[in-house]
């Protein structure tokens, strides 16, 4: 059986729940927080990062969301998360990349900073500096989402692919975290209510994130 390491707030852990629920790989939820410097978890790590996946058995273990989502993509054919051309999933893998780095940098991440560690971990309060970049930047990123979804069914095309959910993925955290402001930006709005009510996202909104409950129109799938 595969188990993920992970915690609920953690957007790459959310894009592998997405791409194996896709694929219907079965596996079971192990909770890892990579600042609690547990030596089981680092061991199967160096990076002390989640994603991880073990599958005890087999003695296989699997780091990084993305080369977790490609082995998977390699080993099982259903749902393919990087359909199409050579030049179509070079072109999924790009949108992966930006929205895992760029997202994650500008807005997922100091969001996560101020509004989890601070409150869970640090008894601090949020540096509202922090959080208006981070509102900014979100702004300039649905602006993207809106302009690739004017112009495509999906965010890597015409068909669904791992960019939806990379992206998906990180817009779950920032909803989680009462932070995603869709005002002006309809077309990114409509997508992720598409993406939001897919059996596959179900699991990820019933997650809680102890000590930290979501606002309450983050479960309803028509929000
Ligand atoms: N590129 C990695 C990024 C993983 C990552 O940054 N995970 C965060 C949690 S969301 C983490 O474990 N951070 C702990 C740290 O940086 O020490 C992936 O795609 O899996």
């Amino acid at each position: 059986m595969w188990h993920l390491y992970h915690f609920p707030l953690c957007p790459f852990s959310r894009k592998v729940q997405l791409a194996l629920a896709e694929k219907k790989v079965p596996f079971a939820l192990q909770l890892a927080y990579p600042w609690d410097n547990d030596d089981l978890f680092h061991s199967l790590n160096p990076a002390g990062k989640t994603p991880v996946m073990r599958h005890a058995e087999r003695g296989l273990t699997l780091a990084d969301s993305q080369a977790i989502c490609e082995y998977f993509e390699e080993v099982e054919q259903r749902a393919p998360l990087l359909p199409g051309s050579a030049q179509a999933r070079a072109e999924i893998r790009r949108l992966v990349a930006m929205f895992d780095d760029a997202l994650y940098t500008d807005v997922t991440a100091p969001l996560m900073h101020e509004k989890m560690k601070k409150r869970l971990f640090l008894r601090q309060s949020p540096d509202s500096q922090v959080l208006r970049r981070a509102t900014r930047l979100l702004h300039d990123h649905l602006d993207y989402i809106d302009w690739l979804i004017d112009n495509n069914r999906w965010l890597g095309g015409a068909q669904l692919s791992l960019a939806d959910f990379a992206a998906a993925a990180q817009l779950s955290v920032i909803d989680y975290l009462d932070s995603l402001d869709w005002s002006g930006h309809d077309s990114a709005r409509g997508w992720y209510r598409v993406i939001k009510s897919r059996p596959s996202f179900a699991p990820l909104l019933s997650q809680r994130m102890e000590g930290l409950p979501p606002p309450r129109h983050y479960s309803d799938v028509n929000a």
